[in-house]
């Protein structure tokens, strides 16, 4: 959901606040309240941690699981988890996205547009049995599964806890990465991720549909009802969960999604850049209509 592209806040925002005060040691572990705005990813320098703290760092964070509530198995996914300087890098290389709509559709959407046809009629009763359950259509689930990860193909190669544990310690979005990490601790802690085996994006996202910890945590639904929730290899559970977020985020069953109706604010909770939820209402609309 959170594509690494996107992350960015707009632009004048972050250079607002490109000279705003680093507090690399920031001790809240919970949700802040409102979003934070963080600082503009290429003017914060690349070393502004220290990197020699980060096992301190572990060691904190796995203090602050236990008093959470989190078991063994969850407190051992910090164990032997090196700073990622490879993520950093890619978040101080976020780019302000500049392409227009018209651009973006037009290169994420007619590629994808027969395969997802294919996905729409192979999992026909899986997305009629989550339409009417969840009242979100079908068209709009494939198009976030394929543009996320082109329908569970390409989830990526970085370790999900090193990405998670080094944004968390690294300066520029600790508010947010910090109760990613107690998040992804608690995923791992019950069962429904290996942190050995467990990779996506460089940003810690999780499985076919790029689920952030903490909306695995809220929103996250064992759809096949296997005992466990599987984002990585189980599409029901995959396409059962993202269909709760938008239930969960408001969607209004039966009502319109482009912008100005009532179900378009619902897609930007999904991604809050205005192209690409337009660029997923597009794709759900040529699922939907068949055109
Ligand atoms: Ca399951």
């Amino acid at each position: 959901m959170m594509t690494r592209i996107f992350v960015t806040t707009a632009f004048a925002i972050n250079l607002a606040v490109a000279l705003a005060p680093v507090s690399a040691s920031a001790q809240n572990w919970d949700p802040p309240q409102t979003e934070p705005v963080y600082r503009y990813a290429t003017k914060t320098p690349h070393n502004c941690v220290d990197r020699a703290g980060f096992p301190a760092f572990l060691a904190q964070a796995r203090t602050e699981a236990q008093r959470r509530g989190v078991g063994p198995r969850g407190l051992a996914a910090l164990n032997g988890i090196t700073f990622d300087e490879s993520v950093v890098s890619r978040d101080r290389g976020q780019k302000v996205f500049t392409q227009t709509f018209e651009e973006f559709s037009g290169r994420m959407v007619p590629p994808r547009l027969g395969i997802a046809r294919q996905k729409m009629q192979q999992q026909a009763p899986l997305l009629k049995r989550i339409e009417q359950q969840f009242g979100v259509p079908a068209g709009i689930i494939v198009a976030v599964w394929g543009l996320e990860t082109d329908f569970g193909a390409f989830l990526g190669t970085f370790s999900t806890v090193r990405s998670i544990a080094t944004l968390a310690y690294d300066c520029r979005r600790p508010e947010k990465f910090r109760p990613e990490l107690m998040a992804l601790m608690k995923i791992v802690d019950r069962g429904d991720l290996d942190p050995a085996t467990a990779k996506g994006a460089w940003a810690g996202e999780i499985g076919q549909t790029q689920f952030m910890p903490s909306s695995f945590v809220n929103y996250a639904i064992d759809y096949d009802r296997d005992g466990r929730i599987d984002l990585v290899r189980s599409v029901p559970d995959v396409l059962g969960s993202t269909a709760n977020f938008f239930k969960s985020k408001g969607w209004q069953r039966g009502q319109g999604w482009q912008p100005g109706q009532p179900n378009f604010a619902v897609i930007l909770e999904w991604n809050k850049a205005e192209v690409y939820a337009r660029t997923i209402a597009y794709f759900a609309e040529r699922l939907e209509t068949g055109r």
